[in-house]
């Protein structure tokens, strides 16, 4: 630790999937998270900041082969490809120190020793992962999973399965967990404490499966091929092998471990909170001083999520409000324990209220002023009248301590509701010394010149402890008074802005803008992007047997001819080629999806023994085969290299 620091602080953010693009309820997170470093830096702690991505499991597995490309390359795109992860911190200014990706070759090394360690001491064993198994989606799910005793992803039905797999005696823990949840600071919000211990532990910890075999995009677990590890080991350790913990990247264990606080949002408290610290406990390793479980972003009352397609892109909205307003609004307008409700109005209004006229107005006003009654700087002789400037002057001395009782507890909001009081109290303190007038008399000038010095100062010390939310506008405002001192303890004193004060004006920081026509332009750019909407599955039919299967004929088939059928809105007639040299007739209910010339000369499945049957009087001998999920529909249509009459096997 080096002489000057107050000593390490370590914070963290939660590792993103990337499994799609970021929104802007991470971007919540990671700009705390980010404020919280610069304020600890700003006071003179030595801060490692760690952020990162957590790249395995079955999610990206199966989003890579849906994109047709490998695992890597799909989170290679999302983390370093444009508009990507990395794209999106170093647009929002985000100071991390380090960012870690779970595929990095040491911490995979990392997780399987630390796998091994945990099953030499015991603490992970071989065991029968009982559970319901639903085949389609490949994927075991506990009966407390279930919804409607259907499988929580597609809703179809599950059967009773077992698997071999890895267990980590969770439930050893139980008791020690309890005890740090109930009778530490280690979990906050307080209220969340209470979640854990009554939702989780006391009904009973269950061991926990640890590993899986239906998939491979994971750690592999090198004692025993075809098990990989369970993605929350793999993310969970991240904090510490980042740190060296493990492997010989890095090595700044026993300089930052254990970490002073993770952020992590309400919904994976669970897993920071229990198993987290369990697993700990198992390699005797010091916990983590503070898990901190902060609200979600809502949009509309709904948790903003990219697998419901509801999100905000923060690309938009920082190219239009500028990177620091939206910094500003993130933590300005929520408590960050409770949830929030996003919306355009409340962000524009934001803008409009606190920084376009409450800051910003002081700003230009004080130094648009000073510039007009003195020109180059103040004069040093100045009059102090301590009836008038009592108050301002009081608030500003004890701003800083209350602005840091309250990023203590990271109650961001409070804080910056400290500075704007006294914003609006520096607003106020113009209009009750009325500048313009004492400008007027010559005698009234070293009174000028104190009221327009205590602005410039109440400035500095207001701008000194913005830095952290807003680091661009600090700097500005900085350069404006002429670079003064703005380090932690300078906050702290009155005066430290020499008496000649020399500031400088420029363009106005935050622009008014026009809330009618913002929300309209806004609506169109930031529309919820509809994802893909998730296509009901169809229900799967029961297992036959191959002999049943090989019953039926599906062969390869040329469209002759193809016309609607008269007074039927659904059915398309064919005239097929089959091989035979014989014509086919065929019915399709499909003229929804196809106009019958568009498929004139396709090459087709059909299955061609099926019995005959009557549609619209006419006979249809077959069915066209076509893939059908929601109300999408495609006809299999096939290579035109493949002569008519072949048959599929
Ligand atoms: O959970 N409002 O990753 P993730 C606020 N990989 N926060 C939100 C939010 C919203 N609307 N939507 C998401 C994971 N978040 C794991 C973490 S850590 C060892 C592994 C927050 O990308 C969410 O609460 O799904 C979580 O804390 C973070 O974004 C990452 O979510």
């Amino acid at each position: 630790m080096c002489e000057k620091c107050k000593g390490n602080f370590y914070i963290t953010t939660p590792i993103y999937y990337p499994s799609s693009k970021l929104h802007i309820g991470h971007t919540y997170c990671t700009v705390a998270t980010d404020a919280m470093a610069r304020y600890k830096r700003l006071q003179g702690y030595n801060v490692m900041f760690l952020t990162g991505t957590d790249e395995h499991g079955q999610k990206i597995e199966d989003k890579a082969r849906e994109s047709g490309v490998t695992p890597q390359e799909f989170v290679d795109n999302i983390v370093m490809g444009e508009r990507g992860v990395l794209d999106l911190w170093k647009l929002m200014n985000i100071s991390n120190d380090r960012f870690i990706r779970t595929t990095d070759d040491y911490h995979v090394e990392s997780i399987q020793k630390i796998f091994k360690m945990m099953y030499d001491n015991g603490d992970i064993y071989k065991g029968t992962y009982k559970g319901k198994y639903c085949k389609p989606c490949e994927s075991f799910w506990t009966e407390s999973q279930l919804v409607d005793g259907k499988c929580p992803d597609c809703g179809r039905e599950v059967q009773d399965a077992e698997e071999e797999a890895y267990f980590f005696r969770l439930s050893k823990y139980a008791d020690r967990v309890q005890d740090l949840l109930e009778n530490t600071d280690f979990l906050e919000p307080r209220s969340r404490v209470n979640e854990m211990v009554n939702n989780f532990i006391k009904p009973g910890l269950e061991d926990l499966c640890v590993s899986r075999t239906s998939f491979t995009w994971g750690v592999p677990v090198d004692f025993d091929p075809g098990h990989v590890v369970y993605v929350w080991i793999d993310a969970l350790f991240n904090y510490m092998t980042a740190l060296g913990y493990q492997n010989d990247r890095h090595n700044e264990l026993s300089q930052f471990w254990p970490a002073d606080v993770h952020f992590v949002g309400k919904e994976i408290v669970r897993f920071h909170s229990i198993i987290w610290p369990a697993m700990l406990m198992s390699l005797n390793l010091p916990l983590p001083k503070k898990v901190f479980g902060h609200g979600w972003l809502l949009l509309d009352g709904g948790k903003m999520s990219k697998s419901k397609g509801n999100v905000v892109d923060p690309y938009i909205l920082a190219e239009r409000f500028g990177v620091d307003a939206l910094r500003f609004f993130l933590l300005r307008s929520f408590p960050f324990g409770s949830d929030g409700n996003f919306s355009n109005e409340v962000l524009i209004s934001t803008i409009n209220t606190d920084l376009a006229n409450d800051l910003g107005n002081l700003v230009s006003r004080t130094i648009a002023m000073a510039q007009k009654y003195f020109g180059e700087h103040l004069p040093a002789q100045q009059a102090e009248n301590p009836e008038m400037d009592a108050e301002l002057l009081a608030m500003v001395s004890d701003l800083r301590g209350k602005y840091e009782e309250q990023m203590e507890h990271f109650a961001f909001q409070n804080a910056l509701a400290e500075i704007f009081k006294v914003i609006s109290r520096a607003n106020k303190y113009i209009d009750e010394n009325a500048p313009w007038v004492l400008a007027k008399s010559e005698e009234n000038k070293p009174r000028l010149a104190k009221v327009l010095y205590n602005l410039l100062e109440t400035i500095r010390i207001c701008a000194g402890l913005l830095k952290p939310f807003m680091p661009d506008t600090a700097d500005e405002i900085g350069r404006r008074l002429g670079n003064p001192r703005m380090d932690w303890d300078s906050l702290g004193i009155f005066g430290v802005l020499p008496a000649e004060a020399a500031p400088v004006a420029g363009p106005v920081l935050f622009p008014r803008i026009d809330m009618e026509k913002e929300l309209k332009e806004l609506e169109e750019l930031t529309k919820p992007q509809k994802t893909e909407p998730e296509l009901p599955l169809a229900e799967a039919k029961p297992d036959i047997a191959f002999d049943e299967f090989e019953k039926v004929d599906m062969t390869v088939v040329k469209v002759l001819t193809c016309e609607k059928v008269k007074k039927s809105e659904k059915l398309l007639k064919f005239t097929l080629d089959d091989g035979t040299g014989e014509p086919r007739t065929i019915l399709s209910g499909i003229a929804k999806y196809y106009q019958p010339e568009q498929l004139v000369g396709k090459t087709l499945v059909a299955v061609t023994n099926l019995a005959p049957r009557k549609m619209m009087g006419q006979l249809s001998c077959g069915m066209l085969l076509s893939a059908e999920r929601g109300d999408q529909l495609h006809l299999l249509m096939l290579d035109d290299a493949i002569p008519a009459g072949s048959r599929l096997v």
